[in-house]
């Protein structure tokens, strides 16, 4: 626990956050560390009274039962823009504020993707493999995949499918979208269903918010619709894709490869997967450079400090 003024509001921090933004925090907020309680049933029957706010992250999320036995809790503050892991109606019910950090981290999530599309493209990652392990010495790597002129498939044009479809627009890509609704402000064409923009994508890019609407989205049509030319991106959650029609599409070659920053059960990454050499795999980096985490962290405790002075929030949910 960490104690600053009487009046300072309580916290209950979820899960550790960013060390420089839980410092901060901490030395701001009256706080608990929720992690770090042997006993977390005791731990709230004896402080869970005082908390009036919630920080966590897109990852920590937070649960209805914990929003719920929280008498005075008056608003959840998270690091990140994805709010798939905080049950939004346990909170709503109760009449608590939200908040994540939208607009920060789109460039950066946007360049991990078209990282991860260039990765299975060319190849580099097992190329760079293939240098170490002394191949090189013995045999030629294999040709990769033009990007200019190939059709990009982003599912999900929100901030960060716009940001991904401006990087592959300067590499000569086409770009057509699938959403809920045409947007009459892009230059991008529309596709009203999911199988068809697969099937005529070579590259399929994920970039939908988490949770029950998007929830194996990707299954196994979808990706025999991409084809075996064709590569699955994904940036976004990994309960967007069903895991399991992924490994056995990969396995059978049905799709050509996947760049993959996210997973159905992170940090737990199927044991096929780490074993091909068309699959691309990144630890949930997506935001994660010191410029955009920075700016998350202050997004972050600008929320808090907005909400603890005036009641109001910079990025509500
Ligand atoms: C972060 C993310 O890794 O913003 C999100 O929704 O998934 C990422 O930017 C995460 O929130 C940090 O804990």
């Amino acid at each position: 626990m960490s104690e600053t003024t009487p009046q300072a509001p309580a916290l209950l921090l979820i899960g550790p956050l960013m060390p420089a933004l839980q410092q901060r925090i901490e030395s701001t907020y009256t706080t608990y560390r929720l992690w770090e309680a042997d006993d977390q049933k005791t731990f709230l029957n004896t402080h869970g009274d005082q908390i009036q706010g919630i920080v966590t992250s897109g990852i920590h999320g937070c649960k209805g039962n914990l929003i719920r036995s929280l008498n005075n809790l008056k608003v959840i503050v998270s690091f990140g823009v994805g709010y798939d892991a905080i049950d939004i109606s346990a909170a709503r019910d109760r009449g608590v504020a939200i908040s994540n950090t939208p607009g920060v981290l789109d460039d950066c999530v946007a360049d991990t993707a078209f990282a991860l599309l260039i990765d299975v493209a060319r190849g580099i990652s097992a190329a760079d493999r293939f240098v170490r392990n002394g191949r090189w010495l013995k045999e030629k790597f294999p040709l990769g995949c033009k990007l200019g002129g190939k059709t990009c498939g982003i599912v999900g044009l929100g901030n960060i499918g716009k940001a991904i479809a401006k990087r592959v627009s300067a590499f000569d890509m086409n770009v057509a979208y699938y959403g809920r609704h045409q947007q009459s402000d892009v230059p991008y064409r529309y596709e009203p269903d999911l199988k068809a923009l697969a099937s005529q994508s070579d590259f399929l890019v994920l970039a939908v918010p988490g949770g029950n609407a998007t929830h194996h989205l990707i299954n196994a049509d979808v990706l025999k619709a991409l084809g075996k030319n064709g590569f699955l991106i994904n940036i976004a959650r990994g309960s967007v894709v069903d895991e399991a029609a992924l490994v056995s599409a990969l396995q059978q070659g049905i799709i050509a490869g996947a760049g993959l920053d996210v997973f159905a059960h992170e940090p737990e990454v199927p044991q096929p997967l780490l074993e091909m050499d068309n699959v691309v795999l990144t630890p949930h980096l997506g935001s994660g450079t010191h410029e955009t985490r920075q700016a998350m962290a202050d997004l972050t405790f600008e929320n808090l400090t907005l909400y603890f002075t005036n009641g109001q929030l910079k990025t509500p949910v």
